[in-house]
C-alpha cells in the first residue's frame, strides 16, 4: 500500500516553544505523571466516523471535504482504503485506540446477511491490519439510526420488525468488536426517544429498551465478551427527547430495570452541555456511582443549541475533566475517544491531523494541572474543611444514622450558635488559574 498522507512525518513531541504545526507543544507521550505516563492515562482514539467519513456537509450545503481513500467505485474497495489509511492517521498521531460503528466501516448491504457479509469481510481486513500494529480497538457500537427502517427508533420502534433488525445488527456488530479485541461495545440511543407523546407508549418503549440492554447483555456472557458495555447519554437530536438524557436519567433506567451492574456510561462533553450540565458535572456524577466508564472527548460551542461536536481545545474544561478522571483512578478500560468533527472550512487533511495534535496537547495540559491539583489538595483540603461539621458531634451523629428528626430538634431548641463560613468560590477559580496557566 502507498503512503496515504504523504510528507506527513510520525508527529512528535516538541515542546510548548515549537511552532511547529505538526507536533506536541504539551502531549508527551512517554513523560511520567505520578505512576503512569501520559500515553497510559490519556488513552486516546480515533473515531472513524467523523474522520475518515465526514464530507462537511450540513443543512444549508453539500460536502467541502473530499478524501483521498474516497476514489473507489467498489464500496468494498473503498472501506478497505478507508481502514488502511486510517491506520496510517492513527499511527502517525501515536494514538492506541479508534472506535467505529459498523456502517462507518463496511457497507450495508441489500439485505441483512449481505451488510453481516460485508461487516464480516472488512473486521477480517481489519484485523491483517491489526497484525504487527500498536493499533487497538477502544469500542465498537452498532449504528441504529442512519437507515430509514429506524425512523421511529430501533429498541424504542412501534415495529417490532425493525426492534428485530437492530438486535441483529448489536449481535453482529458486538462479535466484530470482540474479534478485533474492542475493550468496550457502546450503546447510544440514536433515534431512542420521542418526537411527540401524542403518538407515544413511552412505558413500552422503555421496557423494551430494556429488554433489548438485557439480551445483549446475555450475549455478550454468551460469547465470552470481555469488554465494558456502555451507554453514552444525550438530552436530544436527532429526537426531540432522548431517553438517555443524561447521566442522572440514565443510572434512573439501569437502576429500574436491573441492570446497573453490567453497564457503565460514555460521557460526550458536547451532550453533557446539550442537557444544561457541564463535562465535569456528568463527570463527577458517574464518578460518585461507581459508572464512569469512558469518555467522548469533544466540546461544544455555547452560543450554539446542538452537537457541533468540535475538537476540544479548551483547556479550562479539560482540566476539570482530568480532575474527575484522576480522582476515578483513572478510565480502566475506558478512554479518550475524540467523537469530533473538523469544521466545515477545515476540509484539508492537514487539518485532520492539526485537529487531533490540538485535542490531544489541550487534554495533556489538563492531566498536568489536575495532576497537581490532586497532588497539594488545595481543593480537596478546602472541600474537608467546607464539610468538617460532619466530622464530629451532632454532624457526624447524623452521617452515622444515629439521630432523627426528635433528637435534632431537641439540639436546634438549644441555640446553638450558626455560624457560616465563606464558600470562596472566586479564590477557588483563580487557584485553578494558577494550576493552569503554570503548565
Ligand atoms: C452522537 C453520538 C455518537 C456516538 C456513537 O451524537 O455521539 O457519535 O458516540 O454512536
Ligand atoms: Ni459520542
Ligand atoms: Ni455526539
Amino acid at each position: 500500500m502507498s503512503e496515504v498522507f504523504m510528507g506527513i512525518p510520525k508527529i512528535s513531541y516538541e515542546g510548548r516553544q515549537s511552532r511547529n504545526p505538526l507536533a506536541f507543544k504539551y502531549y508527551n507521550p512517554s513523560e511520567m505523571i505520578g505512576d503512569k505516563s501520559m500515553e497510559e492515562h490519556l488513552r486516546f482514539s480515533v473515531a472513524i466516523w467523523h474522520t475518515f467519513t465526514g464530507t462537511g456537509s450540513d443543512p444549508f450545503g453539500s460536502a467541502t471535504i473530499t478524501r483521498s481513500w474516497d476514489n473507489y467505485p467498489d464500496p468494498i474497495d473503498q472501506a478497505k482504503a478507508r481502514m488502511t489509511a486510517a491506520f496510517e492517521f492513527i499511527t502517525k498521531l501515536g494514538i492506541p485506540y479508534f472506535c467505529f460503528h459498523d456502517r462507518d466501516i463496511a457497507p450495508e448491504g441489500k439485505t441483512l446477511a449481505e451488510s453481516h457479509k460485508y461487516l464480516q469481510e472488512i473486521a477480517d481486513y481489519t484485523k491483517g491490519l491489526m497484525k504487527g500494529s500498536p493499533v487497538k480497538v477502544l469500542w465498537g457500537t452498532a449504528n441504529l439510526f442512519s437507515h430509514p427502517r429506524y425512523v421511529h427508533g430501533a429498541a424504542t420502534s412501534p415495529n417490532a420488525d425493525v426492534y428485530a433488525h437492530a438486535a441483529a445488527q448489536v449481535k453482529k456488530a458486538m462479535e466484530v468488536t470482540q474479534q478485533l479485541g474492542g475493550e468496550n461495545y457502546v450503546f447510544w440511543g440514536g433515534r431512542e426517544g420521542y418526537e411527540t407523546l401524542l403518538n407515544t407508549n413511552m412505558e413500552l418503549e422503555s421496557d423494551n429498551m430494556a429488554r433489548f440492554l438485557h439480551m445483549a447483555v446475555d450475549y455478550a456472557r454468551e460469547i465470552g465478551f470481555k469488554g465494558q458495555l456502555l451507554i453514552e447519554p444525550k438530552p436530544k437530536e436527532p429526537t426531540k427527547h432522548q431517553y438517555d438524557f443524561d447521566v442522572a436519567s440514565v443510572l434512573a433506567f439501569l437502576r429500574k430495570y436491573s441492570l446497573d451492574k453490567d453497564f457503565k456510561v460514555n460521557i460526550e462533553a458536547n451532550h453533557a452541555t446539550l442537557a444544561g450540565h457541564t463535562f465535569n458535572h456528568e463527570l463527577h456524577l458517574a464518578r460518585i456511582n461507581g459508572v464512569l466508564g469512558s469518555v467522548d472527548a469533544n466540546q461544544g460551542d455555547e452560543l450554539l443549541g446542538w452537537d457541533t461536536d468540535q475538537f476540544p481545545t479548551n483547556v479550562y474544561t479539560t482540566t476539570l475533566a482530568m480532575y474527575e478522571i484522576l480522582k476515578n483512578g483513572g478510565l480502566h478500560r475506558g478512554g479518550l475517544n475524540f467523537d469530533a468533527k473538523v469544521r466545515r472550512g477545515s476540509f484539508s487533511e492537514l487539518d485532520l491531523f492539526q485537529a487531533h495534535i490540538a485535542g490531544m496537547d489541550a487534554f495533556a495540559v489538563g492531566l498536568k494541572a489536575a495532576f497537581s491539583l490532586l497532588e497539594t489538595r488545595e481543593l480537596e483540603e478546602v472541600i474537608e474543611l467546607r464539610y468538617s461539621s460532619y466530622s464530629s458531634g451532632i454532624g457526624k451523629d447524623i452521617v452515622d444514622g444515629k439521630v432523627g428528626l426528635r433528637a435534632l430538634e431537641q439540639y436546634a431548641l438549644a441555640e446553638p450558635l450558626i455560624k457560616n463560613t465563606s464558600g470562596q468560590q472566586e479564590r477557588l477559580e483563580a487557584i485553578l488559574n494558577q494550576y493552569i496557566l503554570r503548565g
